[in-house]
C-alpha cells in the first residue's frame, strides 16, 4: 500500500519525520533511498517520483489507484487522517490545535538551527560558533517543549501525551540536539531519551550508521 522515498538516513532530516509517522501506524512499507548530495543525480533521481524535486515522497496505492505525497508535513497528515486509530494528532480539539502549531512552527521556522546544527544522525560533533539567531531558536524549541511537556506528557511521555505528529516534526531537532551535545533541561532530556528510545528511532540511527560506515554519508 505505501512506498517511502527517502533520503540518505545521515543527514535527510525531512526524510524521517514520515518514517517515524509510518512506522507509527504499524502499516507495512516499502522504501526507496535516494542518496543525497550527488549532484546532479540526486535531482534527477527525486524527480522521476515528485516533479518537486524533493524528499521525502509517499507513494500510495489503493484499489489500483495511486497517489504520490511529497513534503513531510502533508505526508504526516495524510497518514494521520488514513490511520486514525494511531492517534496522530491528540483527540481533544483545543489541545490538536495547538499540536498542530508546534507541527507547523518546525516546519516553516529555525533557519539558523537547520543551517549551523545539520542533521548528522548517527555522529557526535562539536558545535560550531552559534549566532545569536541560532541560540533563539535553540531557546524558543526547549521552551515550547517545556511548556508541552509539562501540560501533557503525563498522559503518555511525548510533547501531547500521546506519540504524535508534533513528535515526529521535532524528531530531526531530537538527533540534532543530541550530535551536537545542546545542553537542555532534566524534563528535555527525559524526552529526548524517550524519542531515541523509539524502535523507528533506532532502526533509522542503524541504517544511518551503515552509510557512514560504508563512506556514503
Ligand atoms: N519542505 C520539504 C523539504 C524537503 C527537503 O528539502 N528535502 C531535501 C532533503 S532532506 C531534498 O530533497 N533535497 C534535494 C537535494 O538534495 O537535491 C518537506 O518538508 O518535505
Amino acid at each position: 500500500m505505501y512506498t517511502l522515498i527517502v533520503g540518505t538516513r545521515e543527514w535527510s532530516s525531512w526524510s524521517l519525520r514520515p518514517y517515524v509517522a509510518l512506522r507509527a501506524t504499524g502499516a507495512p512499507f516499502d522504501e526507496v533511498l535516494i542518496r543525497l548530495r550527488q549532484q546532479p543525480l540526486t535531482g534527477d533521481e527525486i524527480k522521476r517520483y515528485s516533479k518537486a524535486g524533493r524528499v521525502p515522497i509517499l507513494k500510495i496505492e489503493d484499489d489500483g489507484r495511486s497517489a504520490m505525497v511529497w513534503d513531510s508535513l502533508a505526508i504526516c497528515e495524510t497518514l494521520a487522517e488514513r490511520h486514525p486509530e494511531a492517534r496522530l494528532w491528540p483527540a481533544d480539539p483545543l489541545v490538536r490545535a495547538e499540536a498542530r502549531s508546534y507541527a507547523a512552527e518546525m516546519h516553516s521556522g529555525f533557519p539558523d538551527l537547520r543551517d549551523q546544527l545539520s542533521m548528522s544522525f548517527s555522529r557526535t560533533l562539536p558545535p560550531p560558533e552559534l549566532r545569536d539567531a541560532t541560540k533563539q531558536q535553540i531557546e524558543r524549541i526547549i521552551e515550547a517543549w517545556m511548556s508541552a511537556l509539562a501540560r501533557f506528557s503525563s498522559a503518555g511521555g511525548f510533547l501531547f501525551g500521546g506519540f504524535s505528529v508534533a513528535d515526529c516534526m521535532y524528531a530531526p531537532v531530537v538527533s540534532r540536539f543530541a550530535t551536537y551535545g545542546v545542553e537542555v533541561p532534566a524534563p528535555v532530556k527525559a524526552y529526548m531519551e524517550r524519542i531515541r528510545a523509539l524502535p523507528a528511532m533506532r532502526d533509522w540511527g542503524a541504517a544511518a550508521k551503515k552509510e557512514v560506515e560504508a563512506g556514503v554519508a
